[in-house]
């Protein structure tokens, strides 16, 4: 088994870096202060290939592996959990959606546009009422002629305001019934559909919250994705990628909280010398060191067996679980070590704590995650 970056991952997690330096980290505090979300940078990122990083070249796509998309989640997260979950979300979910489960013609229609970053893409399976029991989504879809008619509202959508096209997942059979419900391709501007912003919001700032209503919203049946009635099952094998993002997304917020601590410790002196040297703080930095490392193997390893094609349900489960828990207890301990500082907005801590805490929660919370492993394990 080989742990070594390759020479892809190195030259992306370099690329991240330099990029995150130069335009993210000047800007993340007023961005996280204003819940501004940077569509301008979100462009530009398209243009170094971060929004169709797996994308195959043919459809306008970087073509990088899925463990090389986790590279350069990894050090988006270090810098900023709220752009870097813009780029999962835009990746794995809208993007994700169109290109494993689209037909040909649909590929060919937004794929390259979303992986330039001329469209940023949005995905809604969540709706007020129903969350981790996704399968009793109320938003319907009744067959008119040649089209569909929509009504209802989506919940929670990463870009629902700003995107240009979004995936949405409702209802065209029972309640209930797992091949009840359809993918759909909605474009922003079709009659009926509407977005509104969802502010206030604890952690992840920069990447933008919205809940999308949908009035008697006129699509056309060349906007359905696959098959009538697949949406469900489309909806948990995208899920079961997406969440190995959010586990790297995570991985980076750890260590971005692990490092920010190492240095501060290294710095700060109390009773004489730096609070590094105390073994309440070293120890800390211990388990954080080593939680960190432990997160990003799984990671890798979902990553690995999703490259692969293998069967990643239980281990994307794994590490999104672990690791988003991981990020909540470095972001904790940075806050603890930092002591008063680590309170204020002037010091990175409080940041990395209040997004981590929103990677225990999106894509599945860490219970389900919890539901998930238990079945795959007790399933005979
Ligand atoms: N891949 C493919 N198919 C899957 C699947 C997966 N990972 N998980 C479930 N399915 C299929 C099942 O095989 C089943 O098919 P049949 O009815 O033909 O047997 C169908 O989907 C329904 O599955 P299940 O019975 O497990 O559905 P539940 O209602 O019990 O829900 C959970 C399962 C809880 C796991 C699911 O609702 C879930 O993931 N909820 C969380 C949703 C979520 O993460 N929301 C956050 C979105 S933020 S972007």
């Amino acid at each position: 088994m080989n742990f070594d970056l390759n020479e892809n991952q190195k030259m992306i997690a370099q690329m991240v870096r330099d990029f995150a330096e130069k335009e993210i980290r000047p800007n993340l505090n007023q961005w996280d202060k204003d819940e501004y979300f940077p569509v301008e940078t979100m462009k530009k990122m398209g243009e170094l290939g971060l929004l169709g990083i797996y994308i195959p070249e043919q459809y306008g796509g970087s073509g990088f592996t899925y463990d090389e998309y986790v590279t350069a989640l990894i050090e988006l997260g270090k810098v900023c959990g709220g752009v870097g979950l813009s780029v999962a979300a835009h990746n794995s979910l809208c993007t994700g959606h169109i290109y494993y489960h689209g037909s040909e013609e649909q590929k060919m229609k937004y794929l390259p546009k979303l992986a330039s970053g001329e469209f940023i893409g949005a995905w809604g399976l969540t709706e007020p009422n129903t969350g981790s029991d996704a399968m009793r989504m109320k938003t319907t879809a009744v067959r008119d002629g040649d089209d569909w008619i929509i009504n209802g509202a989506k919940n929670w959508i990463t870009h629902g305001l700003s995107g240009d096209v979004a995936v949405v997942l409702v209802r065209t059979g029972e309640e209930l019934d797992s091949n009840g419900i359809t993918a759909f391709i909605i474009e922003k501007g079709m009659p009926g559909f509407s977005a509104v912003k969802i502010g206030d919001k604890l952690g992840v700032r920069a990447s933008e919250t919205a809940e999308l209503i949908f009035e008697n919203v006129r699509v056309p049946n060349a906007n359905v994705i696959g098959e009538v009635g697949q949406g469900f099952k489309q909806a948990m094998q995208i899920l079961d990628g997406g969440r190995i993002s959010i586990a790297a997304l995570s991985c980076g917020v750890a260590r971005g909280a692990y490092e920010a601590s190492v240095k501060y410790a290294k710095e700060r002196e109390q009773f004489g010398k730096p609070i590094s040297h105390f073994q309440a703080i070293a120890f800390k930095l211990a388990d954080m060191a080593t939680e960190v490392e432990a997160a990003e193997l799984l990671t890798f390893q979902a990553a690995y067996l999703k490259n692969t094609k293998q069967s990643m349900t239980r281990q994307g489960a794994y590490a999104k679980y672990y690791a988003s828990e991981v990020a909540v207890r470095c972001g904790n301990e940075a806050v603890q070590i930092m002591g008063g500082y680590g309170y204020t907005r002037e010091y990175p801590a409080e940041k990395f704590l209040r997004d981590a805490k929103l990677m225990t929660i999106g894509e599945g919370t860490s219970e389900i995650q919890k539901v998930v492993i238990s079945r795959e394990i007790l399933k005979s």
